[in-house]
């Protein structure tokens, strides 16, 4: 899709634009402007909760939200890289339990390098108590690295 983008436009810096293609590029320019005035204000941003990740500990490492809840994890490591695996299932789910967290962009392992903020986008969708953890190894007390995430009803 890109790729097809680009060459279309190399062809207009190429060729110049075609007489038809400036006025159907016009009237899309007109749409879109009609669009934009009707669109809804955009939605209000998620909740914002800072973390940081250093040796060896999440801070917060306990989380409370509530069902329905947005909210957007910024993370960052103060010292060397780790990384951030939250399950999207509750502690304790069996096999048919459906996840109860969701992700925008979910990684399994966001990498955190150091002073680099990842943003990680969360829906709570159901009530739960859904365990984090560092998944890169960081040293000796790596797999106390821990936290969790309680979503309440
Ligand atoms: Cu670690």
């Amino acid at each position: 899709m890109r790729v097809t983008i680009l060459i279309a436009v190399a062809a207009v810096l190429v060729f110049g634009t075609p007489a038809y293609m400036r006025d159907s590029a016009r009237s899309m320019q007109d749409e879109q402007s009609k669009q934009a005035k009707i669109r809804p204000p955009a939605e209000a941003p998620p909740r914002v909760i800072a973390m940081t990740a250093k040796d060896f500990e999440f801070d917060p490492a306990e989380i409370h939200l509530k069902v329905g809840e947005k909210v957007r994890l910024q993370v960052i490591s103060t010292d060397r890289t780790h990384g951030i695996h939250i399950s999207a299932f509750p502690d304790g789910a069996k096999a048919n339990t459906p996840p109860g967290l969701a992700f925008i962009f979910g990684e399994d392992c966001w990498k955190l390098n150091k002073g680099v903020a990842v943003p990680v986008d969360i829906e709570a969708t159901e009530p739960g108590t859904y365990s984090f953890l560092c998944c890169k190894s960081c040293g000796t007390d790596h797999k106390r690295m821990t936290g969790r995430i309680y979503v309440e009803p």
